[in-house]
């Protein structure tokens, strides 16, 4: 109701506007498309965006999380990268979570789904750089888990895919190695001793938490992407892979050869079965890997033009969609028809003892969607979109009739794209964001490194029209959208007596002493630490248990040490643990990094460290 008598009032104001400047001349008037741009995307002050959109940050490990149709960063949540605004990576939890490692490539997020649906509990996604898969719980927005490195993969570029009922998250390598890891096999040997794993990653249905279930192991292709099947495709996923030449070295010549690469369906209720019987799989690298020629029915090949990078499900499970990057159209297979072709061993050979299914039996279209298609999204009309990078444009295309509807330019060189809810059995249409690789001209410029763009376009209508631009930091390649009321975030940590480190009152802070072991258990509380003078002595192992015990929302306080390389944030109601190694001698203020209220200048104290003799 607020929003539309803003909207209203907004509307007069521009009516003014438009009236005093046709006083001065018709040329000055602001055009009637920006203006129905700029209200699509106005969320007025006091008001909040209909969708959240989670983008991942690709090399920079994190996750940008953007509010629709503002195209406000909100938050950055870290995930395979340290950030020192929130102490991640430096309070003891996290920093054990990213296990040395300093940054991650991090590429496609995507929710847990409940029968096929985001159910708004957990973000998955993949590090590309060092095989490993984050969850971050969506009360938090904090990244609770990271499962990794995976055994036998490396390059875990086709994840983190999710199946209609969180059963497993999927991925599978983009680089082919020996197997397990750190084997070592000269490069010639690539053919014979190189494999690309498909790896099942079980979720705890509760708790969230991961584990690799099984793997599958194929000859040394590069997997690229991937997408569950869904409705009629349940059970089944989907696997996008470049290079069957499989050259190793110059890829780039030696890996175009073929006309046609594959799509792998994968049966992973067949693989669930085989998983259970010794005789078709073999421990490497402590996990279950099983070999696809001993248990038939668990892969096909579906050859696919040529190189193909996406690969999407529509939303009713029937077709698999994929993305030829060298070539024009994106093919399009029926997964009906797939399951008879199948049934009538309709194939035109093997590859490496695994069936490959005849291309004329499944495919049903190529649409010619333009050059260098990537990816398709959906909304909630029957249609899809697919981004082309080498046009710099996304096509409109009717699933069923096959025919391109609508084509819009976007600024420029598009990778990902994604529509409100687009994943999900039911994608609600109204929004796509064009996720493009390059902005050169859109935005001030800022040096010779330009940020990314990332363009709202309205496709609610027959034809797309383009919104807003927003800058993007590096470097995201996917992203997902959520309607912003399935989330419900937590406002402030509920206090736990009996959590392990955290004391709620001033009477029971304390410093316990073992050896040269020191334990110190601290509040934080507008605008005191208590207790604010820590005595050590020089080359203590000190640890600070803090919990801030405030009950308010959004009162988060810092703890940094002066020389000690700390900072960190604590959140209302949470006990986070930081430890140094006090080998330099002296006295060292700590101090709130947080405003937190008017006396947060005076939230400090001081750590005082006794010289050894
Ligand atoms: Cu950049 Cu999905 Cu890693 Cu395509 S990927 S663009
Ligand atoms: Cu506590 Cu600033």
């Amino acid at each position: 109701m607020f929003k539309k008598n803003v909207l209203m009032v907004l509307v007069m104001m521009l009516s003014v506007v438009l009236l005093l400047a046709g006083c001065k001349g018709k040329e000055e008037r602001v055009l009637p498309e920006t203006e129905a741009a700029a209200l699509a995307t106005y969320v007025p002050p006091g008001e909040l965006d209909e969708y959240y959109m989670f983008a991942s940050g690709g090399h920079s490990g994190q996750v940008y999380v953007v509010g629709i149709p503002s195209m406000r960063l909100i938050r950055i949540v870290p995930v395979f990268t340290p950030d020192v605004a929130t102490g991640y990576g430096i309070d003891e939890g996290t920093k054990k979570m990213l296990g040395g490692l300093i940054w991650g490539d991090a590429h496609h997020p995507n929710f847990s789904e409940t029968k096929g649906e985001y159910d708004g509990r957990w973000l998955f996604i993949n590090d590309n750089a060092n095989a490993r898969i984050a969850r971050i719980n969506l009360k938090t927005f904090y990244t609770e888990e990271i499962l990794g490195p995976i055994p036998n993969l490396i390059g875990t570029h086709a994840g983190a895919f999710v199946t209609p009922n969180t059963e497993y998250v999927f991925t599978a390598t983009r680089f082919s190695i020996p197997i397990p890891h750190y084997t070592y096999a000269s490069a010639e040997q690539y053919k014979d001793r190189y494999k690309a794993c498909v790896a099942a990653i079980s979720v705890h249905p509760q708790t969230g938490k991961m584990d690799v279930a099984w793997e599958v192991a194929f000859p040394p292709v590069d997997f690229d992407l991937s997408d569950a099947g869904k409705e009629v495709s349940y059970g089944w996923t989907f696997f996008t892979c470049y290079n069957s030449e499989m050259a190793h070295k110059d890829l780039e010549v030696e890996a175009s050869q073929k006309d046609r690469d594959f799509i792998l369906a994968l049966n992973w209720k067949v693989a669930e079965q085989a998983a259970k019987d010794p005789s078709k799989y073999s421990m490497i690298g402590g996990v279950k890997v099983i070999d696809p020629t001993k248990a038939p029915g668990i892969a096909y090949w579906v050859p696919c033009p040529k190189s193909p990078h996406g690969v999407d499900v529509s939303p009713d499970g029937k077709y698999f969609i994929g993305g030829g990057k060298l070539s024009p159209v994106v093919a399009v297979f029926d997964f009906e028809k797939l399951q008879k072709a199948i049934e009538a061993k309709d194939f035109e050979g093997d590859f490496s003892g695994v069936p490959v299914v005849r291309y004329e039996s499944v495919n049903v279209a190529e649409v010619p969607v333009g050059l260098g298609p990537l990816h398709t999204q959906f909304d909630d009309k029957g249609y899809a979109y697919t981004s082309l990078f080498v046009e710099s444009a996304v096509a409109k295309w009717k699933l069923g009739t096959w025919e391109v509807v609508d084509k819009i330019q976007v600024h420029y060189n598009i990778g990902h794209l994604v529509t409100a809810e687009g994943d999900s059995r039911s994608p609600d249409g109204k929004y796509l964001v064009a996720l493009n690789k390059l902005s050169k001209d859109r935005f001030l410029g800022v040096g010779p490194s330009h940020p990314e763009n990332h363009q709202l376009i309205d496709i609610s209508g027959e034809k797309m029209t383009l919104l807003y631009d927003s800058p993007s930091q590096p470097e995201p390649h996917y992203a997902v959208m959520i309607k912003a009321d399935k989330l419900s975030t937590l406002k402030v940590f509920p206090k736990e007596e009996g959590r392990p480190n955290s004391v709620w009152q001033a009477e029971d802070t304390k410093v316990v002493r073992q050896g040269a072991k020191v334990d110190v258990y601290m509040i934080a509380v507008r605008s005191h630490f208590t207790p604010d003078i820590v005595e050590v002595n020089q080359g203590d192992e000190v640890y600070f248990h803090i919990t801030n015990i405030e009950n308010d929302v959004d009162i988060t306080h810092g703890f940094a040490i002066c020389l000690y390389n700390v900072d960190m944030q604590v959140e209302p109601g949470e006990t986070r643990t930081v430890k140094i190694v006090a080998n330099k001698p002296g006295v060292f203020p700590f101090y709130c990094t947080n405003f937190c209220s008017a006396l947060h200048q005076e939230m400090q104290g001081y750590l005082l460290v006794k010289p050894k003799l």
